[in-house]
């Protein structure tokens, strides 16, 4: 039997394999045997005709690809990295690449290339977290466990439909809630999630700031905060309180389109829930002001002093795998390696590790920014950007006049393929190993399950690859996956709170390492003077609002058994296919309002693009909202590129559209 972990989502489960079947790992701590559809299914999805089984490479995207080596291929981007200016390169990674890979890759990039345009599809999905937490906390850093579920009264959802997109958590809060656990769930829709809620409130998009405020306010006009904490640990409190003085409640309260009676049915669970644990997602982060709304979000726990004690705190839920490891790694642009920064020192002490002189002090191109810097070779890796940045027809473009673009994919029909040059065939799960972090730091190994099929080598050893072949051999000579591992833990000492060099690689697919403990247990924010910080932040309504021509907000999403694009999920011997791939949610007044009946075919469209669905006519969601799952590969036609100005995630969540019926 040989022991692994699902390399789907952040709550990363334990595995064992045996006989050829997978089954959850009953003495892991994460899942304690529980699995859902896709950790099951991991070894059905590399078995699909639909596999990059060879290096693939073609002069222009008119043309066809033509079958390559190796070599020739990795030749051709060695000479047209060497051509290039450095700042004109990108990595373009992902949060689902493991730990070892990022550490290839972002050595690759920052320390010998000498550039910082290394960062990851976290971009769009957890980097206003990883702003916010930085912010408040000083690092980013997870306050709190999982399992503090068990010990918590109130546990607060807010934007995040863990039905669907954290299952196994799900599970576990429906296990806590037998023994008394509260749970609200704030969303505009009344998802799955929403159905095991003792109140669900059902917000207008994009007005979490203004409900967080509203707690916020009565904290401290109820006196509930926690002054001796407040004291001790906590900056800004008079100014936080002076700014609350003003704010204009009645105004607030209507913006989220709760009635009083609604909020003031809340507000009681609250302010009698001696802990409570906030727990968010994309419906936070995904916005053009993503990193307020975690602010106003943590504000809320550092007032009452929930953090840092168990069954308390704000719990960001990461949504892929290993996120958080390519974050620990340094593998966002922002950031230079093991959590250090640009600043002088920091460079130092890398430069000294890695043995290189130049490393460059300006923060790299975002994934956000990549496509649109006129860049000369830009490396995708285990992501699909043209799938998954907004205002695709821009994108679309903006790929067009990169004149090197490589895939490294597991598979062969992701939407940025079609504007690729070459193609390296990637082993995915099952053909490789290495580690990945979850959600609350819990550091674990997949293992290699299944010969590596025949062409395809691991990311890692691809970036290595290529290092080599720029000349960097004496530097990029690794040969397994667990001396990449044992090098970046020696640089994690580099970095005073991070722990991760104590971890033991070959135990962790069964005794998972989880690091930063000691700061929980000290109880110490990472800011420098230790302590946390508070923000005053307001909503601004940048988001696109709803006009006459596009009276509708769309809000996209997940579906519990397809992953993303679904190139490992949608498949046709699999039977993770439960819910329609292409659907619209629409209210039933609305759909009435156009003659929109359940299962007619529609166009939905934005100032920007438009696509074909199929209307689901629901009482779930509010008016003047529709939803469409991300499994539609089309989504981002629709949507809106305006970003957060500090952590440069999009606003996914809230373009404007019209629908339209397909006659
Ligand atoms: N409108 C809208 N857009 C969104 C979102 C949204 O909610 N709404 N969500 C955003 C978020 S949070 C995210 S995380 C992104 C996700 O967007 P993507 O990361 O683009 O989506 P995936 O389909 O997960 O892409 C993973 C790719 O890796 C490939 N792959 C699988 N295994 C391997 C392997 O071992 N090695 C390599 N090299 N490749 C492999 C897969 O075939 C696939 O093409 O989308 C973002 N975009
Ligand atoms: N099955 C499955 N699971 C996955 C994934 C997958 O592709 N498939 N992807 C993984 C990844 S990368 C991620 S990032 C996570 C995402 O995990 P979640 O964020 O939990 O998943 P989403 O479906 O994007 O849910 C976002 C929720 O926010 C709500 N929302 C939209 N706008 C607002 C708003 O203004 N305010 C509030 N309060 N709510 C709002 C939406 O209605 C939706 O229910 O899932 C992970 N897990
Ligand atoms: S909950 Fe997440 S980690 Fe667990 S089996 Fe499902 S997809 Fe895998
Ligand atoms: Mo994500």
């Amino acid at each position: 039997m040989i022991k692994s972990v699902c390399g789907y989502c952040g709550v990363g489960c334990g595995l064992e394999f045996d006989e050829s079947k997978l089954l959850g790992d009953v003495a892991y701590p994460v899942n304690e045997g529980k699995v859902c559809s896709k950790g099951v299914s991991e070894l059905v999805s590399i078995q699909t005709p639909t596999r990059l089984l060879r290096p693939m490479m073609r002069d222009t995207i008119d043309s066809e690809f033509k079958i390559s080596s190796w070599e020739k291929s990795i030749q051709n981007i060695v000479s047209k990295i060497k051509q290039s200016k450095k700042d004109k390169v990108g990595f373009y990674l992902s949060g689902q690449l493991l730990t070892e890979d990022y550490y290839i890759a972002n050595k690759l990039g920052k320390g010998f290339l000498k550039t910082n345009n290394v960062d990851t599809n976290s971009r769009t999905c957890m980097s206003s977290a990883v702003v916010a937490y930085k912010k408040s906390l000083g690092a980013d850093f997870v306050p709190l466990r999982m399992k503090d579920i068990n010990k918590a009264n109130l546990l607060i959802l807010a934007g995040a439909n863990t039905a669907e997109a954290h299952v196994v958590f799900h599970n576990k809060i429906k296990k806590a809630k037998k023994q008394g656990l509260q749970v609200v769930v704030i969303d505009p829709r009344y998802t799955d999630t929403a159905k095991i809620a003792d109140i669900h409130l059902a917000v207008k998009p994009g007005s979490d700031i203004d409900l967080f405020n509203l707690i916020s306010k009565r904290i401290i006009d109820e006196c509930l905060v926690d002054e001796e904490f407040i004291n001790s640990h906590v900056n800004n409190y008079d100014l936080l309180v002076n700014k609350f003085k003003r704010v204009p409640v009645t105004k607030m309260l209507k913006r989220t389109g709760l009635t009083k009676e609604e909020f003031e049915k809340f507000w009681l669970l609250y302010k009698n829930s001696p802990n409570i644990i906030t727990a968010w997602t994309m419906g936070l982060n995904q916005s053009v002001q993503g990193v307020d709304k975690n602010l106003a979000l943590i504000n809320t726990h550092l007032l009452t002093g929930k953090i840092f004690k168990e069954g308390n705190g704000p719990l960001s839920l990461t949504g892929q795998p290993n996120a958080m490891g390519g974050r620990e790694v340094g593998g966002l642009s922002t950031m230079l390696a093991v959590h250090l920064g640009f600043d002088e020192e920091s460079i130092k002490k890398v430069e000294e590790f890695w043995g290189v002189k130049g490393i460059s002090n300006k923060p790299g191109l975002t994934a956000t920014q990549m496509l649109e810097a006129n860049l000369e070779v830009l490396i995708v890796c285990h992501t699909d950007p043209i799938y998954h940045l907004p205002n695709r027809n821009k994108m679309e473009e903006l790929i067009k006049e990169i004149p090197l673009v490589i895939e490294i994919n597991a598979y062969e029909n992701s939407e940025t393929s079609k504007f690729a040059h070459i193609k390296l065939p990637a082993a995915p799960w099952g053909e490789k190993e290495g580690t990945q972090t979850n959600l609350d730091r819990t550091i674990t190994k997949q293992e290699k399950l299944t010969r590596t099929s025949i062409d395809c080598k691991a990311d890692w050893e691809i970036f290595q690859l290529i290092a080599q072949g720029l000349g960097f051999k004496k530097d990029f000579n690794f040969s397994h996956p667990k001396e990449i591992f044992e090098e970046y833990q020696e640089m994690t000492k580099l970095n005073s709170y991070m722990d991760i060099y104590e971890a033991n690689y070959d135990e962790l697919n069964s005794e998972p390492f989880i690091w930063g403990e000691k700061i929980v247990e000290n109880k110490e924010f990472l800011t420098k003077n230790k302590k946390a910080n508070l923000f005053f932040v307001e909503n601004k309504l940048l988001s696109e609002k709803a006009s006459l021509e596009y009276p509708f907000i769309l809000l996209t999403g997940r579906t519990r058994d397809q992953w993303h694009s679904g190139t490992k999920t949608n498949l046709p011997r699999t039977l993770l296919k439960f819910k329609e791939l292409n659907f619209c949610e629409i209210n039933s007044e609305d759909a009435n309002s156009l003659d929109i009946k359940n299962g007619d075919e529609i166009i939905v469209k934005s100032k920007r693009g438009e696509l074909i669905s199929y209307a689901q006519v629901v009482e779930t969601i509010k008016k003047g909202t529709i939803f469409i799952p991300v499994s539609n590969r089309d989504m981002n036609y629709l949507t809106n590129d305006i970003y957060d100005k500090e952590s440069l995630e999009p606003d996914y969540n809230h373009s404007a559209v019209k629908i339209e019926k397909r006659i």
